[in-house]
């Protein structure tokens, strides 16, 4: 039998809206290995962040795009698509290689912008389904905050006032606007982001049962 083609949803939204963090509890939540998610039909959802696969390239031993992947986070630059999408299509395909039922993906963090939309439409639009936008919106301020806070901790080189502002620009100039592109084919489902984490799971939740 044909693998199934996988079904994405994109997650996006500011910096610090909470992107991962609900990603993670929709992956507990949703889990293909929990009893109850077997009964129900559904396979769960595994879970890539765009911004954790360029850090772990960044790190890695003979990476030949670490500086760059570096420099771009610092700055709060969208880094070129032809690295981020050969990371994301490796992780997709080597998911499904593992266990063809996990055909359905979080894809977080990504597209950031027309390069990355182009990139996914040229390599991915015939692999993948893209189902809908999942987007967290939440003010700006918000966003600083908790970046802030979890840069007391974090160790990111991007959880600083100064990068900070960086990507808070960059995600204004160019995330939003592809946003918008989703939104005008009925595509995006937007939760507010500023509440509590369990309230806007609790939103993520009446969401993904109806449209999951
Ligand atoms: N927190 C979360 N939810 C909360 C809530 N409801 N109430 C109170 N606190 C909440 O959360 C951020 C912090 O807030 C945490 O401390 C959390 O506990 C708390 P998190 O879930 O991590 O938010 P998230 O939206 O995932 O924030 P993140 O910092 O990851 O967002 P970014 O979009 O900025 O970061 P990402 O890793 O996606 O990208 C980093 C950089 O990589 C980009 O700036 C860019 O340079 C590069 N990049 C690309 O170039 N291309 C890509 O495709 C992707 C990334
Ligand atoms: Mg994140």
């Amino acid at each position: 039998a044909r693998a199934m083609k996988p079904q994405v949803i994109f997650v996006l939204g500011g910096p610090g809206a909470g992107k991962g963090t609900q990603c993670a509890k929709i992956v507990e939540t949703y889990g293909y290995t929990q009893l109850s998610v077997c009964l129900s039909q559904t396979y769960g959802y595994t879970h890539l962040s765009a911004g954790d696969l360029l850090r772990g390239e960044r790190s890695r031993e003979g990476s030949e795009f670490g500086q760059l992947i570096d420099s771009y986070i610092k700055d709060g630059k969208i880094v070129p698509v032809e690295i981020t999408i050969n990371l994301l299509r490796k992780a997709m395909e080597e998911t499904m290689q593992l266990d063809q039922k996990k055909s359905r993906f979080l894809i977080d963090g990504f597209p950031r912008n027309h390069d990355n939309l182009r990139g996914w439409t040229s390599v991915m639009e015939d692999k993948a389904d893209v189902k809908f936008v999942l987007f967290f919106d939440c003010s700006d301020q918000v966003c600083i905050n908790r970046c802030l806070e979890r840069g007391k901790s974090s160790g990111r080189t991007d959880d600083n006032r100064e990068s900070l502002e960086k990507r808070i620009q960059t995600y204004l100039q160019s995330t939003r606007p592809i946003i918008g592109q989703y939104e005008r084919q009925g595509k995006v489902h937007t939760v507010d982001a500023s509440r509590s984490v369990d309230e806007v799971f609790a939103d993520v939740k009446t969401l993904l049962d109806r449209e999951g």
